[in-house]
C-alpha cells in the first residue's frame, strides 16, 4: 500500500459546485446517478489536467460530459477511480453506476443494517457510492433524490425536504436539498421502516428547529434521553460559544451496525444504537452519560467540523480535538466537573499514553498514513482535546472565546488547517504560540522531572523542572514543548500559600525550556507542592512524594483532581511494592497506611461520593501496565488481586455500612448525585463480594432480583459472575439473558460482562459465546463486546502465559479482515505492543502478530498497523 504524506498536499485541480444524486435502492443492485457541475480550480494553476474521480467497488455504466456520452476509450478506469481527459474549464459530468449494499460488510459507503439502508462516508467512504473527488477540501451543494419500495417508507438525506411523490411502479421518492456546501464525507442517506419522536428547539434568536430521532418501532421508548441531551447541547453551544444551529431540521437516526459511535453528517446524524438509545430499565448510568456526551459531540461538529471543516485528513484533530474539548466541557458543566476530568484523564493515561509509547505513535497532526481510518485515535481525539484545553488555559476563558469567534468568522464555509486554528487564537489575543505548535508535530508523552529546594535562611523555595520526551517512530530528538503547568504550594496546615502579590494560591507556570527553575520567596517553612493541577497538560510528572505527603495532599489539596491524583500515586506505590514482592517470591502484604487511608476515605461523609468511588477503584491492570518499564502481566494480576482482597477483608464492616446507607429506593434519574451514589454503592458491593462471603453474595443476589434500574442490575450480575459459586453465576447469566434477549443493547452488555470477567471469560467460554445466537461477527458492537472485551478488558485471561489469548486474537483479526477491515485493525491493537512485555509473553505476542502478517492478502488497514509494529 502507498503512503500519503502531509508535505505532498496540493489544492484540488477541479471544484464541484453542485452535486445532484439520484438513488434507486435495491439490496443487491442500487442504481446511482450523479450529476456534477465542475470547474477548474483557479488556485490550481494553468492548463487542464485530466479530472480524477475516486471510486472503489463500483460498477460503472456510463459517463456523460456536457450531455455527450463518452465511450470507454475516452476515459481510463483505474483500480482507485476514473481519469477523464478534459478540454474545458467548466462542464457538467453525469455518471451512472451501481453498488451492492447487501454485500457491503465494511460498513463504509452505503450498506444495510438489519433491513435499513444507511451510509457512512467519513473519511473516504463516499467513493464506495459513486465516482467523486472524495477529499474534504472539495465542498459542494448537494441535492439528493431517493427512490425506494414501500417497505422503506422513511427516506432521509441532508438538509431540507423539497419534494416527494409516487413513481408509476408503486415505489416512492423523496428529494432533499442541503443549502450548505459540504465535503462528500458529510453526505448521508437513510431508508427504512422507522418511527420517530419529535420535538422543537427555539434558538436564542427565536428560530424554531424541528428535532427528530428515528429508530425501529421497538426502540421508540428509548429516545427521550438523547432528545433531552440534544436540546441541552443546542442551548450550551449558544451560551458558551455563541453558535446557533443553521437548518430548520435536525435529524438523528439509530443504527445497529456501525463502526464507531456516531457520525455528524449535516443535519442527519447517524448514531450507533448503543450511543443514542436508553431507558432506565435497559441502560446503565455510564450509557446515559455516554449518550449525552456523544449527542453533544456530534451536534457541536455542526460548527467545529461542518461549517468549518478540514482541508485534508492530516488536519483531523482540528475538528476532533476541538470537538472533544467542547463535549468534555459540556459534560463537565452539566454533571460533576471533577469526576468528568478524572474519567478523561484516566482514559488518556491508560490508553493514549500507551498509544504514544507504542509502534503506532503519531503526533496529533500525523505526517503520513497508509490508511486514514487508522488515525481516528485517542491521540488525535483525546490528546488533541488536551492541546486545545492547554490553549484555553493559556488564554483564559475570555481569550479563548475571542479566538474561537475569530476562527469561526474567518473560516466559515471553508476547509482549513490546525495552523489556521492556532493563528486565530494568536490573532485574537496578540500572543505568540510558535513554540506551542510543537504539540501538533511531535509525538510521545513528555515527562517532567520535578525536584525542589528550600533555603530556610532566606525563605526561598525553588522548583526545578526538567522536560524530556521519549523517542517515537521516526522522531528521535524532540524540541522542548510549551507546557502550562498549574500548581500550588501547601503549608503545614494544608492551606494554600499566596504565590503572588494578588494573593493567588494557584499559578499557571509556563514551561518552555528543557530545564527551568521557578523561585518563590518569603516562605516560612518548606511547602508541599501540588503539581499539574487539573492535569493542565498531557504529560507525566515525576516528583518523589513520600507516602505521608501523598496522604496529606489527599486530604488537603484544594484541587479535587489532585486529591484524587495523590490517591493514585499512593496506590501505584503500594501496588509496585506488591509486584516486586511477588517477583521475588516473597509473601505479599498490602501497605497498612493504604488500608488506613482508604478506611478514612470510605467513611468520610463530607467527601463527594463520586470522588470516594474514584479513589476506591484501584488503578486498573492496564494503567499499572502502562506505568511499567517492562510489563510482567502475571505479577500485575497477582498484585492487584491481592490488594483488592486485602482491602475488602480489612474494610468489610465499613463497606457494609456504606452499602446499606446508599442502598435507597428512589425513582431513577441519571443526575450527577444519584449516579455518584449508585457508583459508590456498587463499588462497595463488588468489594464485599471479593471476600466471597455468603452474606455478601446474598446482597448481590438480592440486588439482582430486585434492582429497579440497569445500573444496579448490571452491577449485581457482574458480582455474581465474578465471585462465589459457579452455579449461581450460571443461573444469573441465564436469567438475565432470558429477561433481555430481545433487547440489543442489554444483550451487548451481557456479552461484554462475560468476556471481561477474569473468572468467566476464559478462552473456552469466549469461543462458546461466539457461537451463541446473541453474537454476530458482522456486528461491530458484538465484536467489541466479546473479542474487544476479552483483549482489552480481561487482562488476566488475555495474558495467559501459554499465549493462547494472543493466538485467539490473531485468528479473529484474520477472519474479520475479510469482512470489516476497520474493525479488524482495531482488534489487532492489543497484540501490537509486544515490545513492552517481559519474558516469554513478548515472543508469543510477536509470533501471533507475525502469523497475521503472513496470513495472505491483508487490507490496507491491518497491513499498516501490523507492519509498523513489526519494525
Ligand atoms: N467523525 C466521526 C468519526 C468517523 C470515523 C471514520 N472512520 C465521528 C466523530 O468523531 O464524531
Ligand atoms: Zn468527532
Amino acid at each position: 500500500p502507498n503512503t500519503t504524506y502531509l508535505k505532498d498536499y496540493r489544492v484540488p485541480d477541479y471544484l464541484v459546485d453542485n452535486t445532484d444524486l439520484h438513488f434507486e435502492l435495491e439490496a443487491k443492485v442500487t442504481q446511482v446517478r450523479t450529476r456534477l457541475k465542475i470547474r477548474r480550480n483557479p488556485k490550481a494553476g494553468d492548463g487542464l489536467p485530466p479530472l480524477f474521480l475516486d471510486g472503489v467497488d463500483l460498477q460503472l455504466f456510463s459517463v456523460t460530459l456536457d450531455g455527450i456520452a463518452l465511450s470507454s476509450t475516452d476515459y481510463q478506469e483505474l483500480p482507485q477511480g476514473l481519469s477523464i481527459p478534459v478540454e474545458k474549464p467548466e462542464f457538467v459530468l453525469e455518471i451512472h453506476n451501481s453498488i451492492n449494499p447487501e454485500e457491503n460488510t465494511s460498513l463504509e459507503g452505503l450498506y444495510l443494517s438489519n433491513k435499513m439502508y444507511c451510509t457512512q462516508c467519513e473519511a473516504e467512504g463516499f467513493r464506495k457510492i459513486t465516482f467523486y473527488p472524495d477529499r474534504p477540501d472539495v465542498m459542494s451543494k448537494f441535492t439528493t433524490t431517493i427512490v425506494a419500495s414501500k417497505d422503506h417508507p422513511v427516506l432521509l438525506s441532508n438538509g431540507n425536504e423539497i419534494g416527494r411523490g409516487h413513481c408509476e411502479d408503486g415505489r416512492q421518492f423523496v428529494t432533499w436539498e442541503d443549502p450548505f456546501p459540504k465535503p462528500a464525507y458529510l453526505f448521508a442517506l437513510v431508508a427504512g421502516n422507522l418511527e420517530h419522536v419529535e420535538d422543537v428547539f427555539t434558538t436564542a434568536r427565536g428560530r424554531k428547529v424541528k428535532l427528530q430521532i428515528f429508530t425501529e418501532a421497538k426502540n421508540i421508548g428509548k429516545c427521550d434521553h438523547a432528545m433531552r441531551s440534544l436540546k441541552n447541547a443546542m442551548r450550551w453551544d449558544e451560551e458558551v460559544y455563541g453558535r446557533e444551529y443553521d437548518l430548520d431540521i435536525f435529524m438523528v437516526v439509530a443504527v445497529d451496525h456501525f463502526n464507531m459511535g456516531a457520525m455528524e453528517n449535516k443535519g442527519l446524524n447517524i448514531f450507533n444504537s448503543a450511543c443514542v438509545l436508553a431507558s432506565p430499565e435497559t441502560a446503565t448510568d455510564s450509557a446515559f452519560q455516554r449518550i449525552e456526551s456523544i449527542v453533544g459531540h456530534e451536534y457541536f461538529h455542526n460548527w467545529s467540523g461542518n461549517r468549518v471543516t478540514c482541508r485534508d485528513w492530516f488536519q483531523l484533530s482540528l475538528k476532533e480535538g476541538f470537538t472533544v474539548f467542547r463535549d468534555a466541557e459540556f459534560s463537565a458543566d452539566l454533571n460533576s466537573r471533577a469526576v468528568k476530568r478524572i474519567e478523561d484523564v484516566t482514559l488518556l493515561r491508560t490508553n493514549q499514553f500507551a498509544e504514544d509509547a507504542g509502534p503506532m505513535a503519531h503526533p496529533i497532526r500525523p505526517d503520513s498514513y497508509m490508511e486514514i481510518s487508522n488515525f481516528y485515535t485517542l491521540t488525535v481525539y483525546e490528546k488533541g482535546a488536551e492541546v486545545v484545553r492547554m490553549i484555553h488555559t493559556l488564554l483564559g476563558a475570555d481569550g479563548f472565546r475571542k479566538g474561537s469567534d475569530l476562527y469561526f468568522e474567518r473560516h466559515d464555509g471553508c476547509a482549513v488547517t490546525c495552523e489556521d486554528f492556532v493563528r486565530a487564537m494568536e490573532d485574537a489575543n496578540q500572543v505568540d504560540l510558535t513554540q506551542f505548535r510543537r504539540w501538533y508535530s511531535q509525538a510521545g508523552t513528555p515527562v517532567l522531572d520535578v525536584t525542589d529546594q528550600f533555603d530556610e535562611s532566606t525563605g526561598v523555595y525553588r522548583l526545578i523542572v526538567r522536560q524530556s520526551c521519549p523517542v517515537t517512530p521516526e522522531q528521535k530528538d524532540k524540541l522542548p514543548f510549551h507546557i502550562p503547568f498549574a500548581m500550588g504550594l501547601l503549608d503545614s496546615t494544608g492551606s494554600g500559600i499566596a504565590l503572588d502579590k494578588a494573593g493567588s494560591t494557584q499559578l499557571v507556570l509556563e514551561i518552555t525550556e528543557s530545564e527551568q527553575v521557578f523561585e518563590f520567596n518569603g516562605l516560612r517553612e518548606r511547602p508541599l507542592p501540588s503539581l499539574l493541577r487539573g492535569f493542565s497538560a498531557p504529560v507525566k510528572v515525576r516528583y518523589d512524594y513520600s507516602l505521608e505527603q501523598l496522604l496529606f495532599l489527599m486530604s488537603h489539596d484544594s484541587d479535587t483532581f489532585n486529591r484524587w491524583d495523590a490517591s493514585q500515586r499512593f496506590a501505584f506505590k503500594a501496588m509496585n511494592q506488591l509486584q516486586s514482592a511477588y517477583q521475588e517470591g516473597l509473601s505479599l502484604e498490602l501497605s497498612p497506611e493504604l488500608i488506613v487511608a482508604y478506611r478514612n476515605i470510605l467513611l468520610n461523609k463530607e467527601l463527594d461520593p463520586a470522588l470516594v468511588a474514584e479513589i476506591m477503584l484501584l488503578p486498573s491492570e492496564h494503567s499499572i501496565a502502562e506505568e511499567s518499564v517492562s510489563i510482567d502481566a502475571e505479577a500485575i494480576v497477582a498484585a492487584r488481586t491481592f490488594a483488592r482482597k486485602s482491602l475488602s477483608c480489612a474494610l468489610i464492616d465499613e463497606l457494609k455500612e456504606r452499602y446499606a446507607e446508599l442502598d435507597i429506593e428512589r425513582p431513577y434519574s441519571p443526575n450527577a448525585k444519584d449516579i455518584a451514589e449508585r457508583r459508590l454503592k456498587n463499588i462497595c458491593l463488588e468489594y464485599l463480594c471479593v471476600t466471597e462471603s455468603a452474606d455478601a453474595l446474598d446482597l448481590a443476589q438480592c440486588q439482582f432480583d430486585s434492582a429497579g434500574n440497569m445500573t444496579d442490575s448490571a452491577a449485581a450480575l457482574s458480582a455474581l459472575i465474578n465471585y462465589g459459586n459457579d452455579q449461581y453465576a450460571e443461573q444469573a447469566i441465564h436469567q438475565f439473558y432470558d429477561r433481555w434477549k430481545e433487547d440489543t443493547q442489554v444483550t451487548e452488555l451481557w456479552l461484554a460482562q462475560q468476556a471481561c470477567s477474569a473468572k468467566r471469560g476464559t478462552l473456552n467460554n469466549i469461543k462458546a459465546l461466539m457461537q451463541h445466537p446473541a453474537f454476530e461477527l458482522k456486528n461491530p458492537n458484538k465484536v467489541r463486546a466479546v473479542i474487544g472485551g476479552f483483549a482489552n478488558r480481561n487482562f488476566q485471561q488475555f495474558h495467559k502465559n501459554d499465549g493462547s489469548g494472543f493466538e485467539f486474537v490473531a485468528d479473529q483479526v484474520i477472519a474479520l479482515d475479510k469482512l470489516n477491515p476497520q474493525v479488524a485493525s482495531r482488534v489487532v491493537i492489543p497484540i501490537t505492543r509486544w515490545k513492552k512485555y517481559s519474558g516469554e509473553l513478548a515472543g508469543k505476542m510477536k509470533a501471533a502478530l507475525l502469523r497475521v502478517s503472513n496470513s495472505g492478502e491483508l487490507s490496507k488497514d491491518v497491513y499498516e498497523v501490523v507492519s509498523k509494529s513489526l519494525v
